[in-house]
């Protein structure tokens, strides 16, 4: 079992998408363990984006990102981290498969609608930007026998 951050971008909650973005999530089988809107401020995006801080597109990330509120969920399962950013698809909604979320949601580089970690140390780190240990929810999923077997 893995855990992973996503973030619903400031385009998926002006466009109203939050809601239907969860539910992808939960239709497939994933755990919701936290879930926090907030304001990233220019402070945070530096340090979420930190490798791309010096890049000449940075300014116009952090403009976006730091413009209106975005969702972070911590989501726990199965090979998680993979999963969910499979389900995101490419990082360009250009190029991204249809039926993943930018394929079937964005036209944009910048305007992707969505972040997942995309390995387990960049898990750690970010699940720690935003949230606290106390802030993850402990629960029993209930209906994780009829989603996967006890060996997977
Ligand atoms: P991803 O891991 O798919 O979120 O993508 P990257 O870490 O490569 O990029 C981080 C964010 O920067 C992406 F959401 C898109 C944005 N970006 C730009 O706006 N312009 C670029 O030229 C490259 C990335």
């Amino acid at each position: 079992m893995q855990r992973t951050l996503v973030l619903l971008k400031p385009d998926a909650v002006q466009r109203r998408l939050m809601g239907q973005l969860i539910s992808r999530f939960e239709a497939k089988s994933l755990n919701i363990v936290a879930m926090k809107m907030l304001q990233v401020t220019p402070e945070l995006a530096k340090q979420h984006y930190a490798e791309h801080v010096e890049k000449p597109f940075y300014p116009s990330l952090e403009a976006f990102i730091t413009s209106a509120p975005i969702l972070a969920l911590a989501i726990d399962g199965l090979d998680v981290i993979q999963v969910v950013r499979d389900m995101l698809g490419a990082t360009s909604g250009l190029n991204a498969a249809a039926g993943t979320i930018r394929g079937d949601f964005s036209g944009s580089r910048q305007m992707n609608l969505v972040h997942a970690s995309d390995g387990a140390e960049a898990a750690r780190r970010e699940l720690s930007l935003y949230f606290s240990d106390n802030e993850i929810c402990q629960y029993q999923p209930l209906l994780t026998p009829v989603f996967h077997a006890d060996d997977e």
